[in-house]
């Protein structure tokens, strides 16, 4: 039995040094050099090639090297039937919280404004409300919009988030479904995007939904980059419907030079960092994760492709 690695060659750099501690006792064959393609049951990937997992004839489960799955369900010739886990891994959610804080302080604390001021050497104190009179709205409030949630309540920001199914977390209100996104929208002075990717969800920051937001909202996309609609989110930044956005995830990453976002003074751009995998905390989890499912325990994380996430 061999295990198939295939990630992005910087993302190898940082796995490689931890593959053979971290699964001690498989054989791992890391991409191309993967041979036989009969022996490999296990495939953990980012951004597999299209048509590389259907080649593999014995193939028993798909491990997705991030929380997203959507890199793997891109591939119009996925094997149907082969489970797809997606990794949770508490060292990436913690890193998430802190992104989410730390670019909602950023906005609520108007340091964009600050840092104009301070280019144009202008002494000028704004005012300033206080965390808990600022509205903040989670779309996705999954593992990671949750634990974002908690974050930015124990700050002392007033936070609720939009799901698809109901949740009762105390001191954390969610909204559910597409009939309550509009009155999500409508408090959330900020709005962050923890969705996945899914048909659902594409192009879901669009013109008609910065609309429903209270004017001079800003938004920050952790997401995906095929989220947003670019030529929308400029448009709403012209005409001063919204005042900023904080974006880490693309739909073309790297983001391309001549990008009108790498300049934008009311843009800021983190390259899709906000959660980074972490190999020596994520393959004891994905080790654990392929023992069990090889002795037929329970496996959590497993992914319904029909539902996208
Ligand atoms: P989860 O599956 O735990 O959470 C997803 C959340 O989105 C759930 O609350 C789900 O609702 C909700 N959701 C899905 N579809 C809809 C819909 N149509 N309408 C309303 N709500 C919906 O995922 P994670 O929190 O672990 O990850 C979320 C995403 O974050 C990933 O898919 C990935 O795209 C992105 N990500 C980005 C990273 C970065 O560095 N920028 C790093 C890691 C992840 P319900 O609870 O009802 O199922
Ligand atoms: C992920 C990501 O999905 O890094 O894990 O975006």
């Amino acid at each position: 039995m061999a295990i198939l690695f295939r990630t992005t060659p910087a993302a190898l750099a940082r796995w490689r040094p931890h593959l053979a501690a971290g699964l001690a006792g498989h054989e791992v064959r890391v991409w191309p050099e993967i041979g036989d393609k009969a022996a490999i049951e296990y495939a953990l990937v980012w951004h597999p090639e299209p048509g590389l997992l259907a080649s593999l004839p014995n193939l028993k489960l798909i491990v997705s090297l991030g929380a997203g799955i959507d890199h793997i369900l891109r591939d119009p010739h996925l094997p149907a039937g082969v489970p797809i886990l997606r990794l949770v891994d508490p060292h990436m959610t913690q890193a998430m919280a802190e992104y989410v804080a730390l670019q909602v302080l950023r906005l609520h604390r108007q340091d964009i404004d600050y840092r104009a001021q301070q280019a144009a050497r202008e002494w000028r104190e704004r005012p300033q409300k206080n965390a808990a009179e600022r509205r903040v709205g989670i779309l996705g409030f999954g593992v990671l919009g949750q634990a974002a949630g908690r974050t930015l309540r124990e700050i002392g920001f007033d936070v609720a988030g939009w799901s698809r199914s109901a949740k009762n977390i105390v001191g954390l209100p969610c909204f559910a479904g597409p009939r309550s996104l509009h009155a999500l929208l409508a408090r959330s002075e900020i709005l962050v995007c923890l969705l996945p990717m899914t048909p659902e969800t594409e192009g879901i920051l669009d013109a008609g939904l910065f609309a429903r937001l209270p004017r001079g909202a800003a938004l920050i996309n952790a997401g995906r980059g095929r989220h947003l609609v670019e030529p929308d989110l400029l448009a709403a930044l012209d005409t001063g419907q919204l005042s900023a956005a904080v974006l880490d995830v693309f739909r073309d990453e790297p983001l391309p030079p001549d990008h009108p976002f790498w300049r934008h003074e009311r843009i800021v751009v983190t390259p899709h960092i906000a959660a980074d995998t972490n190999p020596p905390t994520a393959l004891p989890i994905v080790a654990a994760a392929i023992r069990d499912f090889a002795a037929g325990a329970p496996v959590a994380n497993l992914v319904d492709p029909q539902r996208g996430y």
